[in-house]
């Protein structure tokens, strides 16, 4: 996935293992990089597919440690981010806009490939849209030098024997297998701090067991080729998550009266997965579907489903079936599955949740960020980039302003506080 949303989505995952080996305090030095380097020759014969010591030695010698992949991995211990405000910047018109523009562009090629896979063209895009914002680009880091560096920031327990024991070797040696078969172009072969590329964001390892030649060249492309890029995603739903053809992901819901105070969580997530149970059964018990003008409607389906509510009540809430998990399966937050499944239903004709986020401060668009970036350069923030991005700079130039207007200091702005801020 792309570098910002994988500084969001991937480093929670990560960071656990690495931080409890104390690896992350600061840059591995270059004799411990290649230290590792060398261990890691020493275990090619742990390698889930075949690779020569020599060969990996060859190819590992052009790579270099990385230190962004630390950088990043320790990002995540950051300040609160919104639902709102990611879902309002994930799925705002301009992103809806631009995927209608690839399904009408290649629609036959979707059809095709939602027909072979089960999985609809719209997820497909979706995924594309989040990852790299329908583009070729997705990072500036050398998948080698991100996947080597990340085998030594985590290494593997010493009892780990094989590739299903330590994903982040078998990580290394698959990119190593991608050079060694000119699976990849060197130069094009860049992606995220996790070793993630291409079109819809694969890391080497996933991409040799479910990578999908769509275009009939021969080759497994996803950098240069959106069709290996969506049939290979669309093959990981399918293959790896156990998509199920024609189920939604989510049907927004009314918990009903008696059940409502067991959701009130003060902002945290509820997945309850452990109760999972047919739509009947949950109509039975008095749920039901949210329609587009807020009207009851009763659930419809035979799919089976448990309850996923973001932030808890008040809030929008969700039955979500095996779909929502198979997204996961793509990138394990929960955030990037609603920014996915939400943009595919926009994508489809669908319009926001119906029910409103717990705030009177809402997300802004991608479009309204720049604006705001652009009146802080004005007001002499020329740290800020109008990227569209509430990163780093962004937030702490608004905090700044907040605190220079003698209002409360927050660190970003919404549709309410970006008019107060910028008010003369
Ligand atoms: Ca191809």
């Amino acid at each position: 996935m792309n570098l910002r949303s994988c500084l969001i989505h991937c480093a929670a995952a990560l960071l656990p293992l690495a931080a409890s080996a104390g690896l992350l305090d600061q840059p591995l030095p270059t004799e411990q990089f290649n230290a590792c380097v060398q261990g890691l020759a020493d275990q090619v014969g742990s390698a889930g597919k075949p690779l020569a010591r020599a060969d990996f030695e060859r190819i590992a010698a052009t790579g270099k440690y990385d230190d962004r992949v630390r950088q990043s991995m320790l990002v995540q211990a950051g300040e609160p981010t919104y639902w709102w405000d990611e879902l309002a910047a994930t799925t705002d018109d301009q992103r809806v806009a631009d995927g209608k523009a690839v399904l009408a562009r290649e629609g036959d090629a979707l059809r095709k490939i939602e027909a072979r896979f089960g999985v609809p063209k719209e997820v497909i895009v979706a995924i594309y849209g989040i990852e790299t914002n329908y583009g070729p680009a997705g990072g500036k880091i050398p998948v080698l030098d991100a996947a080597l560096s990340l085998a030594c920031l985590r290494p593997c327990p010493a009892s780990s024997s094989g590739p299903a024991t330590c994903r982040s070797r078998e990580r290394a040696f698959a990119a190593v297998r991608l050079l060694r078969d000119q699976k990849v172009k060197p130069e094009h072969f860049q992606g995220s701090w996790a070793a993630a590329f291409g079109r819809t964001q694969f890391v080497p390892d996933t991409l040799e067991m479910l990578g999908v030649d769509f275009d009939g060249d021969g080759e497994v492309n996803v950098v240069d080729s959106e069709r290996d890029a969506w049939a290979s995603t669309a093959n990981h739903l399918k293959t790896r998550g156990g998509w199920i053809a024609g189920a939604p992901v989510w049907i927004e819901v009314r918990v009903p009266d008696a059940e409502q105070a067991a959701f009130a969580s003060k902002g945290e997530t509820v997945r309850q997965r452990d109760r999972t149970r047919k739509l009947a059964d949950w109509a039975a018990a008095g749920w039901t579907a949210v329609g587009p003008a807020g009207q009851s409607l009763p659930l419809a389906g035979d799919f089976e489903a448990y309850p996923f509510l973001p932030v808890g009540l008040p809030g929008p809430a969700f039955l979500v079936t095996r779909n929502f998990d198979t997204i996961l399966r793509y990138n394990s937050s929960t955030r990037y599955g609603m920014e996915v499944s939400l943009l595919a239903h926009k994508l489809a004709g669908g319009k926001d949740f119906v029910t409103p986020w717990p705030t009177d401060d809402p997300g802004l668009t991608r479009a309204q960020v720049k604006e705001l970036q652009q009146w802080l350069v004005q007001r002499g923030h020329t740290e800020v980039k109008p990227d569209g991005v509430q990163g780093r700079n962004t937030r702490e130039a608004i905090a700044a302003e907040f605190a220079a207007k003698g209002l409360p200091p927050q660190k970003r702005a919404g549709q309410r506080t970006m008019k107060l801020l910028m008010a003369p």
